[in-house]
């Protein structure tokens, strides 16, 4: 059954909103603060706010249990003031000295146990926030040489580190956002096959799924489509990153549908069958503003991305269902193809 427009909810993560510094240049746009940050979801159309541990808690690693704790509380009364809900919470594992190498696959078993410890305290938090939900962008867990790292191994070690996380919280929920390069020339679980592979490996399977990012698809050589219909099947779609990417380059996180406007559809087609959103998911926005917006129109990417999503609904909606089911009855997909095109097109069909 058709879902209606109001009933996807959207969220983003502060680190959307940004200064524009790429590797080659310095932050081109003031900072805005994290409080005035949160003023802007509503305004854009997002409900859900997306958190590493350290944008509830900056600096996190030299706080105290309890200072974490009383922050973390703050942020959830900043939170129901602007009545936002937090989506998840994901460990950065990626900028500490103890992370260099990797955070669970380092081949350091003092900065394993730093990694273990970090996500355990990203729990505490996301408890504060009120979500059960824990995301797991494996940045460093891979290599830049093979041999420097047995792949094996790396597995394993993911899996304990996910194991200690579970046991950690009874109720929490573990989201791999799979990536396959970038920083590393090699993720350990470069494909949403890879994580849910590693979910059925952990001691509770059912609490381990999957955040597909359409620009890591892309990444991979995929069609992010596919790869959520492949969730979707092991009901393990918990949560997406919309965004685009013109294919095998750094990860661009350009505004949904930018680029490849069918590949789009496409994605919001496979959410609406298999109606996401309808046990709580958030249609996440992983989008970036280009370096050349000045500061005054640097959110318009977050807002643009939600109405492509809208608009690509409308075309999802309104396409005729039971003339795309006789074409597929009779094999003529060279007149589907066309359908599609002319429809995408508002054309005269
Ligand atoms: C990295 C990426 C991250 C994660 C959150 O490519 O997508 O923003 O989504 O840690
Ligand atoms: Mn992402």
């Amino acid at each position: 059954m058709a879902q209606s427009k109001g009933t996807y909810r959207f969220s983003f993560g502060p680190w959307n909103i940004d200064e524009g510094a790429d590797p080659f240049g310095p932050p081109v746009r003031e900072p805005i603060a994290f409080s005035k940050k949160l003023k802007e979801y509503k305004t854009l159309g997002f409900d859900g706010v997306q958190f590493h541990d350290d944008d509830a808690v900056p600096d996190i690693d030299s706080k105290s249990g309890g200072e974490i704790l009383a922050e973390a509380k703050n942020v959830k009364e900043m939170l129901s003031g602007e009545g936002l809900e937090a989506e998840f919470v994901a460990p950065r594992l990626w900028f500490a000295p103890e992370t260099i190498d990797g955070g669970y696959t380092s081949n350091d078993a003092a900065c394993r146990q730093y990694a273990i410890e970090r996500s355990k305290a990203c729990i505490d938090i996301a408890n504060i926030l009120g979500t059960d939900r824990i995301v797991l962008w494996l940045a460093r867990e891979g290599t830049y040489i093979r041999e420097s790292k047995d792949a094996r191994v790396a597995v394993e070690r993911i899996r304990d580190a996910i194991n200690a996380m579970l046991a950690h919280d009874p109720k929490v929920r573990i989201l791999i956002e799979p990536k396959p390069n970038e920083p590393v020339d090699s993720g350990v679980i470069p494909t949403i096959g890879h994580a849910i592979g590693l979910a059925y490996m952990c001691n509770d399977p059912s609490r381990v799924g999957g955040l597909i990012e359409s620009a890591h698809s892309i990444l991979a050589g995929l069609d992010p489509s596919d790869d959520m219909g492949y969730a979707l099947a092991h009901d393990k779609l918990w949560s997406v990153h919309l965004n685009d990417q013109g294919g095998l380059k750094f990860d661009q996180d350009k505004s949904f549908g930018s680029y490849n406007l069918r590949r789009a559809f496409n994605q919001v087609r496979i959410l609406e069958a298999y109606a996401y959103g309808q046990k709580g998911e958030y249609v996440g926005l992983d989008v970036k503003a280009m370096r050349t917006q000045k500061l005054e129109v640097s959110t318009k990417h977050l807002a643009n991305s939600r109405q492509t999503f809208l608009y690509l609904l409308d075309k999802v909606t309104s396409l005729d269902k039971d003339f795309e089911e006789r074409l597929i009855n009779e094999r003529d997909y060279e007149e589907l193809d066309r359908y599609i095109l002319c429809h995408l097109m508002g054309t005269q069909y």
